[in-house]
């Protein structure tokens, strides 16, 4: 019988792990991910845990002011608050965790993991609100959601205006690519203390619309319908980011750029629906 970190989707949880941390997205702590289970993938992890009594519940909120009924029951893999992406793949079982949440969606307990105790991420309440919108609306196909502090995004936060339109027209400026893979555009949540519920429900707002959400200061927010495109999303984005500030840095001002003309083909040749907003 395998073990819970043989379980193909731990397996690439972990692997997303060591690529963000491969690509210096977290440093320290910085960064989380969570993974919203199948029903038979949690089943299959209840089987190898049987005998294991679980944790005590728990309030997903600290406040207590957090409720996601539309995932009461589910069950969830999540990345630790205060551990390292660098020593998920060294110490899984010390540095993420399988939860449990209740009926309510207000509560959870932990199954496996965090074995010297603490408590999922502290930007749990974002995860699942997150997760809890992109159920509603992909039908149960976006389960993936990734946070990291890219650092030419970031840097990026301060010269561009903190609007959906400004971010997603200089992102989508910077390479053809950027338009094929987020032609739903960006979101940007002006700066917010970090790990609390206004942010949480700030994000998850503009999860109804978009797939990546920026956090001004701070870093990235994408929701995925896998690992690989948790990671794409994320890469492409700060990679857009470097080129825009590399272009910055140059000190010479653009000759020229994509035009709204040039989006909108871009949509029409990949499929991909560019807001009219946005042109
Ligand atoms: O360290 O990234 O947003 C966790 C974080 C907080
Ligand atoms: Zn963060």
């Amino acid at each position: 019988m395998k073990s819970i970190p043989e379980l193909p989707f731990v397996r690439e949880f972990i692997r997303l792990c060591s690529i963000g941390d491969s690509l210096g997205f977290h440093e320290r702590n910085g960064g989380n991910l969570s993974y919203h289970m199948t029903p038979a993938e949690a089943s299959a992890a209840s089987a190898l845990l049987k005998g294991r009594p679980p944790c005590p519940w728990t309030d997903v909120d600290p406040k207590g002011d957090v409720a996601v009924p539309g995932l009461g029951g589910e069950w969830f893999l999540v990345t630790g608050s205060g551990k390292f992406f660098r020593n998920v793949a060294y110490d899984a079982e010390s540095s993420i965790a399988i939860c449990e949440l209740d009926q309510a969606g207000t509560h959870y307990r932990v199954r496996w993991g965090l074995c010297d105790g603490g408590r999922p991420t502290s930007e749990f309440s974002s995860h699942l609100m997150n997760l809890e919108v992109k159920d509603r609306l992909t039908d149960g196909k976006v389960r993936v959601i990734y946070h990291a502090h890219p650092a030419h995004l970031i840097a990026m936060t301060y010269v561009v205006p903190l609007k959906d339109r400004d971010f997603t027209r200089a992102l989508w400026n910077t390479m053809t690519e950027c338009p094929v893979i987020f032609p739903e555009g960006v979101g940007v949540v002006k700066w917010m203390v970090p790990g609390g519920r206004e942010v949480a429900v700030a994000t998850s707002k503009l999860m109804e619309r978009y797939n990546n959400v920026v956090w001004a200061h701070h870093g990235l927010f994408c929701a995925a319908d896998s690992f690989d495109n948790a990671m794409g999303q994320m890469e492409t984005i700060e990679k857009a980011a470097k080129i825009y500030m590399l272009v910055l840095a140059s000190g010479r001002k653009p000759l020229t750029g994509i035009t709204s003309k040039g989006f909108l083909a871009i949509g029409k040749m990949y499929g991909g629906d560019i807001p009219k907003r946005f042109l």
